[in-house]
């Protein structure tokens, strides 16, 4: 047994690839058959998470995620009801870059004592939203304004003030499905500004991207829905980016 926090695992070997597995977007049937393919590809870790949840088997999607993986498992909550003691850790995320104080503060206090009670690691996350170029479901469900892709220092601010509160984590997050990944240079001020380890997400379904993402300091990258369509080219950029 590896008796590592979970945050110190994933530290340990990034940069990285972690896979996004949807359950509002997979089968729980299909949950295990997929966790064993992308660990097969070499990703260092798996998110669950939903923006909405529409799936009455979140527990169960989890439980077969957890029991064929063979890298951390953590959730990635759009809400305080998708918590469950099945994963490893959960990244406590704060949507930093909204004005929407149920997603600042309010889900994350009605979910606390349940996480608790699940004895899952706490992993806090300092979540920034960017504009993609397409109204995303993290977008509309949290009712928040992403940050212009063009206003760099106003992410860089945002990161800042999270490392200052002590988050373990920076996900600047185009949202799943984006039209456009988080833009490079924004990338690489936000590397350039802080010093906690960054998460960048959404929209990456191109190895170009990925590379440049990681190139411009992404300790870690995110890749959900090029799973969903397409099996060979998420091998393709798992394969060239080793
Ligand atoms: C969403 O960053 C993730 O939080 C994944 O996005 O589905 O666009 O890969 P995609």
């Amino acid at each position: 047994m590896n008796s590592r926090s979970i945050y110190d695992q994933l530290n340990s070997i990034k940069p990285g690839v972690l896979a996004l597995l949807d359950p509002d977007r997979m089968s729980t049937a299909d949950a295990g058959t997929v966790t064993k393919f992308v660990c097969d590809n070499g990703v260092k870790g798996i998110l669950i998470g939903s923006s909405l949840l529409v799936t009455p088997h979140f527990d169960k999607f989890v439980q077969a995620v957890s029991s064929n993986a063979n890298c951390p498992v953590i959730l990635f909550p759009g809400g305080s009801h998708q918590v469950c003691s099945s994963a490893d850790a959960i990244f406590f995320l704060s949507l930093l870059s909204g004005r929407n104080s149920e997603f600042l503060i309010g889900e994350q206090v009605k979910a606390v004592f349940l996480i608790k009670e699940c004895g899952l690691e706490v992993i806090p996350v300092g979540y920034i939203l960017v504009e993609s170029g397409n109204f995303t479901a993290v977008e509309y469900i949290s009712n928040t304004k992403p940050i212009p892709r063009a206003k760099p220092e106003i992410a860089v601010a945002h990161a800042l003030a999270g490392q200052y509160f002590g988050m373990k984590y920076i996900y600047l997050e185009a949202g799943s499905g984006a039209a456009n990944p988080v833009p490079h240079t924004m990338v690489q001020k936000v590397r350039q500004n802080t010093n906690i380890p960054l998460i960048v997400g959404g929209g990456l379904r191109e190895y170009d991207d990925v590379r440049k993402t990681i190139d411009g300091g992404a300790d870690f990258v995110v890749m959900g829905s090029i799973i969903e369509r397409s099996e060979n080219k998420f091998k393709d950029i798992m394969r060239r980016l080793r």
